[in-house]
């Protein structure tokens, strides 16, 4: 690995910036947004919500600023070339992954032994997918990209098994946010490995540009769609305290 240190003038010289930079708009912007809806929510459960779902676009904005200033990225020789590789990424996930499941997790009220086996085989998932990014003999990458794959779809088939069991037996309005939400993370998530794959860190089909805007389309999607979907629901709230859906339409705070 060596250093790819970046001056001022040099930010927009690489095609992948503008991607990198309407990540970090977009996760500044999800940020913001969510900060100020959860400003006015006074049930403690939906306060548990909103403080989950307005740090995972928060850590990413850092993340997107830091490959976009050129610090969270680093050049790794395999194949023959030095190729970049955006770290940044993987800190990214490590946290904010977690963070997502987290709110599955009790959106569902799942036990607390199921969530502790869903983050550390999430932490196995992004730590794995990292030490492939970095690995430099060429093949060696494809086995840490299979470890870090059979760790999401143990994540998946517990969101898809377990979960959906759990979800079924309570309230309507829990279990149809949770369906919708369990059905984009598992179309998202899955779509990771496949980008990796055949982008920079894997085969190489698809250039790094190309690559950036893939990953920076589902990571927003990921955060701030996934984001959207679940504060606007009455499923964050507790049980004796959720706004009737006449007086604000389902909406999470009472000024919109
Ligand atoms: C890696 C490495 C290759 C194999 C696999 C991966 C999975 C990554 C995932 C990331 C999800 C990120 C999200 C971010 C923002 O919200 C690490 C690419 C399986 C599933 C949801």
């Amino acid at each position: 690995m060596s250093n790819a240190i970046l001056q001022v003038g040099q930010i927009t010289s690489r095609p992948e910036w503008i991607w990198l930079a309407i990540g970090t708009a977009l996760m500044g912007l999800g940020t913001l947004y969510f900060m100020v809806q959860g400003m006015g929510v006074e049930d403690p459960e939906a306060k548990k919500f909103y403080a989950i779902t307005t740090l995972i676009p928060a850590i990413a904005f850092t993340m997107y600023l830091s490959m976009l200033l050129g610090y969270g990225v680093t050049m790794v020789p395999f194949a023959g070339e030095e190729n970049p590789i955006y770290w940044a990424r993987y800190a990214d996930w490590l946290f904010t992954t977690p963070l997502l499941l987290l709110d599955l997790a009790l959106l569902v009220d799942a036990d607390r032994g199921t969530i502790l086996a869903l983050i550390g085989a999430d932490g196995i998932m992004i730590g794995t997918g990292l030490i492939g990014a970095l690995t430099q003999v060429y093949q060696f990458r494809f086995v840490w990209w299979a470890v870090s794959t059979a760790a999401l779809l143990y994540i998946l088939y517990v969101l898809f098994f377990g979960f959906t069991k759990k979800a079924s037996g309570m309230d309507e309005e829990v279990a149809s946010t949770f369906m919708i939400l369990r059905n984009l993370t598992i179309i998202l998530w899955s779509a990771y490995p496949i980008v990796w794959l055949i982008g920079s860190e894997g085969a190489r089909i698809v250039p790094l540009s190309v690559e950036t805007l893939m990953f920076m389309v589902l990571d927003v999607s990921a955060k701030v769609g996934f984001g959207l979907l679940l504060l606007r629901s009455r499923a964050i709230f507790g049980e004796t305290s959720a706004p009737e859906p006449s007086a604000t339409e389902g909406a999470a705070t009472t000024d919109d």
